[in-house]
Parts: structure tokens; C-alpha cells; sequence
């Protein structure tokens, strides 16, 4: 059996899968546009080889992913904003062999890209190769609290039961059109907002990226929008600077969106409040992550309660244990959040230690502290303070303090998370400078840039003689934190 979201597209033929800057693409010509990449891969089974795409978003990058797939090949979708030793360092772990790139990006990593440009539109006689579904099908980036970001592999059956529980749950169909404008290398892009479209043979509108004003002109002619909630306090800021009609055009425009998704982050009350009072909308608000896909949900129909983030979705399990790994069930009581279901990913691509430390018995250990009220789970927050969530993208904090240790004028640092209205949290740095180095803001950060991912640059530094330490000499990260976020270092 071929991978069964191929064969699923085959039945919506003449349907729109994708609108892009480019145009309006069937799934027909999504899957030729498909079978013409698996024949430019060797039109043979892949049996795993690892296959990254680099592309702006549209159906080129659709179209990738699926001639991928049927040629038994594992996708790794990259970040176009990541500098080049983000790239490499995902191409290398992953012992990627080929980058599928468009036109745009094609010139970054020459001799291992195919470029989309020059491929034949069809390859009308290859037929996909037969790929079981336990085979693998996925590897996403994502950081965890120790050194540089791992691989999450997901199968082919993993990936479709992170599908089908938000197929059903939120009611996609056909008559669906999504508004999309969620980077593609995490799942909240690609499986919540792309596949899922494609699974139901709805339409994607896909923006080159996020730019609230745009995205307001473009609310009007979907069903389905789903963002981080830095997006939404976004939108909200450009729509409360606009005049009086453009106010009441787009808010006018969103009584054809049937559903409004926040996740990635916890979504603050006042965004929800707002939200409701400029669109009529209140947010369904879901809990995630790599991975395990989405776990909880608030409800498509009965109450959504802000704050919360629903209940368990269909198939999935969860539970809450305590710091001595009991299970905890009275109401109110905070465990961390252990999730078991048909989602959970598969490993971290050759890190077997890193994959077996974070299960216990079969429960996936997520980090995240929760509590159950009335039935619904809340997140307090993650166990770890070296984990930040920054404009919904996940960083480690000793990932980056290890990046800026290799920059000569830097003897010591530490990275905190600090509460920030508008990222969620901010990454903030204290830097111990080496002896006759001058440090300022400016000239790290431009450093950073060129060394990080744009989320990952601190966006505040302190210059300090010494890191703060405790007893045992470790650096005392939660005074760090409460430093950066009195009012007076603001
Ligand atoms: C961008 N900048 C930041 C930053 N992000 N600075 C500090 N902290 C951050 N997190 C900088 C840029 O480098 C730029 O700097 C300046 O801010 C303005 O950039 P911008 O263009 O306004 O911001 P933008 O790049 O548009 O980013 C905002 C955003 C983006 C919300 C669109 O963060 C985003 O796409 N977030 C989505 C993340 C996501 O999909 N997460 C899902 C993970 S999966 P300068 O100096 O150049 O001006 C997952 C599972 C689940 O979590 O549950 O979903
Ligand atoms: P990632 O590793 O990028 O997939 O991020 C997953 C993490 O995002 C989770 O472990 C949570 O910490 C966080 N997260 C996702 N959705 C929510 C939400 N609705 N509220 C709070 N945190 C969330």
C-alpha cells in the first residue's frame, strides 16, 4: 500500500489543494508536480534516506513532501530565516544527502540540491512506492534542555494519528479553506495547519509569511485560521492603530472563519478577552508538541475556557505524576504531563539514551507542569528552567549559552527566559566578558545573528563581573530570571 495521504489526495483530484503566490494548484498537479520530484529522487525506494526541503511557502514545498514520501524517503523540512550553521548542523546530524530547494534558496547548499526549477511538471508512469506504515516518515528539529536540538521521527502511521484526532475534533472537510501563515519545519505549521487541510481536501492559502495587515485583508475569504498567540497580539495591535472602516472591514471578514486555533504557548487572558470583543471569535486554545502532536484540545462545540487547554483529543491518554512519579488525581494538584497515544513520535534520530530517558513505561514525559480544574487541563509552565518558548518557538537555554562561550570576548554566560507581553518569553543573556574585551548589545547580538536562528538571539544582554551561583555552584538561573524581570532592569 502506497502512503495512505497519497493515495487520499488522488480522490480530490480537481479540487484546490494550494493557493500560493504563484497561483491555484490542484491536488492533481500537487501529486504530477509530486511524482516528478520522486522520479528526479530515483524513482526507486529511498528506504529512509533522509531528504531535506528548503522552500518558500506553497505548493512546491507540498509537493516536496509528498515526492518524498513516495519514494520511502524521510522529510526534514528546514527553516529558509536559519543561518547557515543552523542548516548544516541539522544536515549533518540528520545525514541528510539531498536539499530539495526552490529557485530562491537553491544556490545556498549547491552540491547536494535538487533544484525544483529544473524538474520535469509529471512523471505520468511512476507509480509511489509501496512504504508500510511503521516506516519513517519525518524528522523535525526541536530543542530539549541539553547541548543542540534533536531529530523527532515520526512514521508514516504516527504522522496520520497526529492527523485524524484534529481532522475529527475540529471538523475539517472539503468546504474548509485555511488561512496559512505558520512556519513549515514544526508540526503546529506543517501537520495542524498543512496536512490536515490536505488529509480533507480543503484549500490552503498560503502567505510568504506572517504580516498582520495582510493577514486581516485575507480573514475574510477563509474558514480556518490558526496562530501562536504572538500573532494574535499582533493582529490585535495593528487592527486597535487602524481608522474606524478598516476596523470594521476586517472584523466584518471574520464571520466567514467558522474556527480560530491558538497554541504553541500558553495564550494570555487579555489576548482571549480582546479577541472575542474585535472578532466575535473565542479562541480554541489546544495544548502540543513535536513530539506528540496535539494532545488537548478545548472544544469545537461547548465551552471554551481561557486559560485552559481542553481535554484530552480522541485516542489520546493522559496523566499527571508527581516529582516521585505517582500518579496524581485530585483536582487542582500540579504533576508533570505524561502522554501516551498512537501520535507519540518514534525516537530521536540516533540518540537512543536521549529517547529512552524520556519515557516511563511507555508514558511520553513531556517537562510541562499541568493541573486538572473541572475537568479541563491547565499548564502552569515547563520543569525545566532551561527551556524557553519565545514567539511559540522552543529554545534551549545551554544551546545558545554554548554559542556565545565561543565568541572570544565572551569568558561566561547564562540564558534565561523572561516573561515578555509580546514574545511570551524573551531570551535574555548575562554575559561575564573576558579581561580587556569591551561587550555591548549591539556587537553580540549581530554575532549571534549570524551564528543562531533569529528566535534564538537574546534580545536583552547584562554585563556582568560574575554569574550568580549557589552552594553546589550552579548558576542561580531563577534570581537571574526575577533580575531581568524587575521593573527597574526593564
Ligand atoms: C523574531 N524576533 C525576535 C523573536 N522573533 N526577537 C526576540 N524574540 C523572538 N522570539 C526579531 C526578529 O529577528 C527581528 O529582529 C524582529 O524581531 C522583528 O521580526 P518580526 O518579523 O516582527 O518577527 P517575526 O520574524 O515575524 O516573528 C514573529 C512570529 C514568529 C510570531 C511570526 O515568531 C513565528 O512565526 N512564530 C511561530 C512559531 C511556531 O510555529 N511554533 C510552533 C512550534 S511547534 P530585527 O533585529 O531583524 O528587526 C509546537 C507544538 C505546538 O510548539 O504545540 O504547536
Ligand atoms: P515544541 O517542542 O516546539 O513542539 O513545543 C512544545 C511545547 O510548547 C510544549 O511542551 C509546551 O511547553 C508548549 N505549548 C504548546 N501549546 C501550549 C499551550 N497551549 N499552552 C502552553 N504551552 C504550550
Amino acid at each position: 500500500m502506497e502512503s495512505s495521504i497519497i493515495s487520499r489526495l488522488e480522490a480530490f483530484a480537481t479540487r484546490t489543494a494550494v493557493e500560493d503566490a504563484s497561483g491555484l494548484h490542484t491536488y492533481a498537479e500537487l501529486l504530477a508536480r509530486a511524482r516528478g520530484i520522486a522520479v528526479a529522487l530515483g524513482g526507486q525506494d529511498l528506504n529512509e534516506t533522509r531528504i531535506a526541503v528548503l522552500t518558500d511557502p506553497g505548493a512546491d514545498f507540498a509537493a516536496a513532501l509528498l515526492g518524498i514520501w513516495m519514494v520511502g524517503g524521510i522529510a526534514i523540512p528546514l527553516c529558509r530565516d536559519h543561518p547557515a550553521p543552523e542548516i548544516s548542523y541539522v544536515l549533518e546530524d540528520s545525514g541528510a544527502i539531498r536539499v530539495i530547494a526552490d529557485q530562491a534558496h537553491a544556490s545556498r547548499f549547491r552540491h547536494i540540491t535538487l533544484c525544483l526549477e529544473g524538474l520535469p511538471k509529471d512523471a505520468p508512469q511512476f507509480q509511489p512506492c509501496v512504504v508500510a506504515p511503521d516506516r519513517r516518515a519525518l524528522m523535525l528539529y526541536t530543542s530539549g534542555t541539553t547541548g543542540r536540538s534533536k531529530g523527532v521521527v515520526t512514521t508514516h502511521a504516527q504522522v496520520e494519528a497526529m492527523i485524524c484526532p484534529l481532522v475529527s475534533a475540529w471538523g475539517w472537510s472539503e468546504r474548509d479553506h485555511i488561512l496559512h501563515v505558520l512556519p513549515l519545519h514544526h508540526a503546529h505549521g506543517l501537520v495542524n495547519a498543512l496536512l490536515c487541510c490536505l488529509w480533507s481536501g480543503a484549500t490552503c492559502l498560503m502567505l510568504p509569511r506572517f504580516v498582520a495587515c495582510d493577514v486581516w485583508d485575507r480573514l475574510g475569504q477563509v474558514t480556518l485560521f490558526m496562530g501562536v498567540p504572538t500573532m494574535y497580539r499582533r493582529l490585535l495591535e495593528v487592527w486597535e492603530q487602524a481608522g474606524s472602516r478598516q476596523r470594521s472591514k476586517w472584523s466584518t471578514g471574520c464571520s466567514s472563519v467558522r474556527l480560530m486555533v491558538s497554541g504553541s504557548s500558553a495564550l494570555p487572558a487579555d489576548i482571549f478577552v480582546r479577541w472575542e470583543k474585535v472578532t466575535g471569535h473565542r479562541l480554541l486554545e489546544r495544548y502540543g508538541m513535536t513530539e506528540i502532536g496535539m494532545a488537548l484540545s478545548n472544544p469545537l462545540t461547548g465551552e471554551r475556557r481561557p486559560g485552559t487547554v481542553g481535554v484530552p483529543l480522541p485516542g489520546v491518554e493522559v496523566r499527571l505524576v508527581d516529582e516521585l512519579g505517582q500518579v496524581v488525581d485530585s483536582e487542582g494538584q500540579a504533576g508533570e504531563l505524561q502522554v501516551k497515544s498512537p501520535s507519540v513520535f518514534q525516537e530521536y534520530w540516533r540518540r537512543p539514551e536521549a529517547t529512552e530517558v524520556s519515557f516511563q513505561r511507555g508514558w511520553f514525559s513531556t517537562g510541562d507542569v499541568a493541573t486538572v480544574e473541572h475537568g479541563y487541563y491547565r499548564i502552569l509552565g515547563r520543569k525545566s528552567v532551561d527551556i524557553i518558548k519565545t514567539g511559540g518557538y522552543k529554545v534551549s537555554a545551554l544551546e545558545i549559552e554554548n554559542v556565545l562561550r565561543s565568541h572570544a570576548a565572551v569568558a561566561d554566560c547564562a540564558i534565561v527566559g523572561v516573561v515578555d507581553e509580546d514574545w511570551g518569553e524573551a531570551v535574555c543573556a548575562a554575559v561575564v566578558p573576558n579581561p580587556g574585551f569591551t561587550l555591548t548589545l549591539d556587537t553580540l547580538r549581530l554575532w549571534a545573528k549570524g551564528q543562531l536562528a533569529y528566535y534564538k538571539v537574546p534580545t536583552r544582554i547584562r554585563i556582568l563581573n560574575a554569574l550568580p551561583l549557589n552552594s553546589t555552584g550552579k548558576v542561580q538561573k531563577v534570581a537571574l530570571r526575577a533580575a531581568f524581570e524587575a521593573p527597574q532592569a526593564r
